[in-house]
């Protein structure tokens, strides 16, 4: 019996993965190599570490720890700088009308993101009073796949995992989510997320009865 829902935020709930890539590819560039959006795909839902990492390894560049650090840096401040102009036209569609929904239907809701970043597009969406509760990049200190995020967000509700669904558009997500032991629910594509208890292009038309209906099938 869901009495929860935990939302990813990039690429769930905002349209931020273009930020991301957009920043990662200017560091790229400045580091002499090009960066495609189809590449962009393996730094999804994955740690600004993380992503740095895989992101060297493609363009066969080895740092030292303080290069790493200044990069990380730099990719950051870009980001930032393309968040900070985000308005509420920065929701996916579909979103707010299933947090209002799920408000008013009693059903309680939680942010579980890996970004640090998460506060500052909660405020310039207007996303944050539709949350009871939000774990960020700056509450955890496991990367998806790993359940922390998601326990943390279950405990927040004081609900038991058994009883929260979790939105994930990142294969790493869905895997977090299973790891909590929570039912999931993946937005995006069957081959990347095959693993999904359910699928869901986007939130556009899902509502909670339609959630109920396609959990209990
Ligand atoms: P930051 P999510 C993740 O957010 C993003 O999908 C991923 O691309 C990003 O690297 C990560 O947050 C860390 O973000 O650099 O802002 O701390 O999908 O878990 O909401
Ligand atoms: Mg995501």
């Amino acid at each position: 019996n869901i009495k929860g829902i935990i939302f990813d935020l990039d690429g769930v709930l905002v349209d931020t993965a273009r930020y991301h890539f957009q920043a990662w590819r200017q560091l790229a560039e400045s580091l002499g190599f090009s960066f495609t959006e189809e590449e962009n795909e393996r730094l999804k839902g994955v740690s600004r570490r993380a992503s740095l990492e895989i992101l060297l390894s493609m363009g066969k560049l080895t740092l030292s720890e303080d290069e790493k650090e200044s990069a990380m840096a730099s990719k950051n401040k870009n980001y930032v700088e393309m968040i900070g102009k985000m308005t509420p036209e920065g929701i996916l569609p579909g979103a707010l009308d299933l947090l209002k929904e799920l408000k008013q239907s009693g059903i309680k809701t939680a942010l579980g993101s890996a970004s640090k970043n998460a506060p500052l597009i909660l405020e310039r969406t207007g996303l944050a009073r539709y949350l009871d509760a939000v774990v960020d990049g700056n509450r955890t200190s496991r990367a998806k796949p790993d359940p922390e995020v998601f326990l943390l967000g279950a405990g927040d509700l004081k609900l038991e995992p058994g009883e929260c669904l979790v939105f994930e558009d990142a294969a790493a997500g869905i895997e977090a989510a299973q790891n909590a032991g929570m039912k999931t629910a993946g937005i995006g594509r069957k081959n990347q997320l095959n693993r999904a208890d359910i699928l869901f292009p986007n939130l556009q038309g899902v509502t909670w009865s339609v959630l109920s209906k396609k959990l209990s099938d």
